[in-house]
């Protein structure tokens, strides 16, 4: 609309300046045509009276009867309604008769004056009159003049007419050509937009247009398409916090700034695991902070998770393609299944993995353990996961997003047989200083299978900033901490900080009763009093949790603050994990020992001050006792990020609760609000421990709403979020490279 104004505005302006000019001249020529008009009736009218008039005043008659007649004779005339005034001038000059309109400056001529050829236009009060002076003849002697006036006032109510007339005519004029330059200039518009859009937009049709009506165009738009993609992903990363992000965030990413592109993911873990139990098959979610992170993510973007089969029903619920679509009740996404044996599992798991990667990454004072047959094992595996990324890709650019420590080796398998993919790997757990990696056998192997992704995350920028140090100690890379970028082999990979979270609100808190409700379900539950205070930890069974710091913690808290025996019990949810770990099946004893020994001590008569459940709990149920909780202690000996502690702060939507917190876990650094406490030191954490249970509600609530709105605005969408839209960028950045690589932008580089 805006062009077509700039079309009419102008236009209308010069039509108005063409009609002021134009106005003036036609008045002037219709006055013209007008006058003489009356020249020829006034002779006309001079011709129809001669013979009477000649008569009545050459009549023998009286003079005052002549008088009478001539007067009549002039009315009978004046009846016709232009006619105005009449007189009549003698052969001497003089004004013998005239009617009493006839104006005084309508004086008689000079005896001798030539005969008129035009009237004269005399202008009075009246208005314009015409004055004619006519000779009056017989047999060739003029007997005087006529004297003719006629009323010019209808002539300018004509010209009044004229001058409306012209204006309504170039009104019309200027409103028809307005019309018509509006239609054609928004056609055009719209012509010429949807060109410029088809250029840049490059889809299909639109390159058919492009091909077919400006070919010349086609390198400019090729460029144009990539630099207003650049632009649109900066301007997206510049306004992340302006995003609301949730699934639809999500989706929208993955539509316009990946254009739909294939999203794979992958994982050791799988999301839904089937079970075969007395002849049924149930479908479980492991417990892992993986897979909490990533499903809701899964769900948005749909797409493939490849992941271990490890369930003892899982080949039962695949198809031919070992592809099964979850969830079990809305499915939105498929898993595709990835078969180990019995040896793959155990060296590529539970050896290299579990206990030679996770003690290594993490400072739990637990020896890693190296054996050469396990590295072997996780090399097939690693190869296998490889053969199953390629297979499951239906184009040569896949987003693949690896997951975790026990596919280190992926990344670079997948980059040699899918060159153009854009490979995210996040590493979910810390990553060591130069020393502590050093003792890895194969270092070199995992740097340089990790370095063959696109962007490789961290929670922190501690752990980014070890592995520079890594790569920078091991390998001959170029690492640049400006860019945050190592250079290694001719290809860059990018390392970043993404904080992972949870889904907020959990999915889980969706049916939750009242806190209230939750917390006398839950006390009921485990027998004890309404009043009983109740704290919580919730972990899988794993050494770097510091369950057992947990406990001792609890342990010195009764014991110097005896008041809490009997009022006070600790739940500790322990989910098994890698039981068939020795080290794991140790800690396990471990565990349950402390928790009996300090029952022993303090327990009695129904009241147990460490309440142990290892068993793996429904996720409603975890939430349910975050709701009951009146303190919810993580006390992680060292921790990537932790998502019971975000979890336990989203549940509480009644703003109450305490956390007491690790300084060692990646969300100490987002949730300052909590009990930040070294879990090592036992006299703090029980310390941190009473103040919890004897904080003010008020401040519990300051604290809790502050920690409620970090992690709902730093959800997991965002998280995900943030390396999609990094993808984007890189993905564009890529394309104007290979552009200009082509030579095409070289005006622009110019
Ligand atoms: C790794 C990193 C990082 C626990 N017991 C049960 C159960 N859980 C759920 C919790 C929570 C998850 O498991 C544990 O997540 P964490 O983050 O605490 O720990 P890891 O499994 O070690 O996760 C960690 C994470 O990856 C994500 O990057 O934060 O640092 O070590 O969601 O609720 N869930 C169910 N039953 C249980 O018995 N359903």
């Amino acid at each position: 609309m805006r062009i077509s104004l700039r079309f009419v505005i102008p236009l209308a302006v010069t039509l108005g300046a063409i009609a002021y000019m134009v106005v003036p001249l036609v008045d002037n020529l219709t006055l013209k045509w007008f006058v003489r008009d009356l020249d020829i009736r006034t002779k006309l009218i001079t011709t129809a009276v001669q013979d009477p008039f000649v008569e009545l005043l050459t009549e023998r008659t009286r003079d005052k009867v002549r008088l009478q007649r001539v007067q009549a004779f002039f009315n009978r005339i004046l009846q016709d309604e232009r006619l105005f005034a009449l007189g009549f001038c003698d052969a001497a000059g003089t004004l013998v008769y005239k009617t009493p309109t006839l104006p005084a400056e309508s004086t008689c001529r000079p005896p001798d004056a030539p005969p008129e050829e035009t009237g004269r236009v005399l202008e009075n009060q009246r208005g314009s009159l015409h004055v004619s002076s006519n000779p009056i003849v017989l047999e060739g002697k003029q007997l005087g003049e006529l004297l003719i006036v006629h009323d010019m006032s209808f002539i300018e109510r004509r010209s009044a007419d004229t001058k409306k007339y012209i204006f309504y005519l170039f009104a019309a004029i200027a409103a028809v050509v307005a019309l018509l330059t509006v239609v054609i200039a928004e056609l055009s518009w719209r012509g010429l937009l949807a060109g410029v859009k088809a250029l840049i937009s490059g889809d299909r049709d639109a390159q058919a247009l492009d091909g077919t009506r400006m070919p010349e165009l086609r390198p400019i738009a090729r460029d144009l398409q990539a630099l207003v993609r650049d632009l649109e992903a900066e301007r997206r990363s510049h306004d992340e916090s302006q995003i609301g992000w949730g699934p639809d965030a999500l989706r929208r990413i993955l539509r316009e700034d990946l254009k739909g592109d294939e999203v794979l993911i992958v994982s050791n873990r799988e999301p839904y695991i089937h079970e075969r139990r007395d002849n049924a098959v149930e479908i479980r979610q492991p417990a892992s902070g993986l897979v909490t992170a990533l499903e809701p993510v899964m769900r948005a973007c749909s797409g493939t998770w490849i992941a271990h089969g490890s369930g003892s029903a899982d080949r039962e619920a695949v198809d031919e393609n070992d592809r099964v679509r979850v969830p079990p009740e809305h499915p939105a996404y498929r898993i595709r299944r990835v078969w180990l044996t019995k040896a793959e599992e155990q060296g590529y798991y539970y050896g290299f993995s579990n206990e030679g990667l996770w003690p290594l990454c993490h400072i739990a004072h637990v020896r890693p353990t190296f054996r050469a047959a396990d590295w072997e094992h996780y090399r097939t595996v690693n190869r296998r996961f490889a053969d199953v990324v390629v297979d499951e890709a239906r184009t040569p650019d896949p987003i693949v997003l690896v997951q975790d420590y026990h596919l280190a080796l992926l990344p670079r398998l997948v980059r040699q047989r899918l060159p153009r993919a854009t490979i995210i790997t996040f590493w979910h757990i810390p990553w060591p200083n130069p020393e502590a990696f050093g003792i890895l056998p194969w270092r070199e192997a995992v740097l340089e299978g990790l370095l063959g992704s696109s962007i490789l995350g961290f929670h922190t920028q501690i752990h980014c900033n070890n592995f520079f140090d890594t790569v920078d100690r091991f390998l001959e890379a170029r690492v640049n901490r400006e860019t945050f970028a190592i250079s290694y082999g001719g290809e860059s990979t990018e390392v970043r900080r993404y904080p992972i979270s949870i889904e907020y609100p959990p999915a889980a808190l969706a049916a939750q009763p009242p806190v209230d409700a939750c917390r006398n379900r839950i006390r009921a539950r485990i027998g004890a009093d309404p009043d009983l205070r109740l704290g919580l930890g919730v972990d899988r069974l794993d050494y770097t949790k510091g369950i057992l710091e947990r406990f001792m913690a609890v342990e010195r808290l009764l014991e110097i603050e005896p008041r809490w025996v009997g009022k006070f019990s600790f739940v500790q949810i322990a989910a098994p994990s890698r039981s068939s770990i020795d080290e794991y099946q140790g800690f396990e004893a471990r565990v349950r020992a402390l928790a009996q020994r300090i029952n022993r001590r303090f327990g009695g008569g129904g009241y147990q001050p460490i309440i142990l459940k290892v068993e793996h709990h429904d996720a409603r149920e975890v939430y349910a006792y975050y709701r009951a909780a009146d303190v919810c202690y993580v006390s992680s000996l060292h921790d990537g990020m932790n998502l019971v502690a975000k979890e336990y702060v989203a549940a509480r939507d009644d703003e109450r609760g305490v956390l007491v917190l690790s300084q060692f876990t990646g969300a100490a650094r987002e949730l300052s609000e909590a009990l930040i406490v070294n879990p090592y030191d036992i006299e703090q954490s029980a310390a941190a421990l009473q103040l919890a249970l004897t904080m003010p509600a008020e401040e519990q609530r300051a604290r809790m709403r502050s920690m409620r709105s970090l992690v709902q605005e730093f959800n997991v969408y965002r998280w995900a979020g943030r390396m999609l839209i990094d993808a984007a960028r890189m993905r564009h950045r890529h394309r104007v490279l290979s552009s200009a690589r082509a030579g095409r932008l070289h005006v622009i580089n110019r």
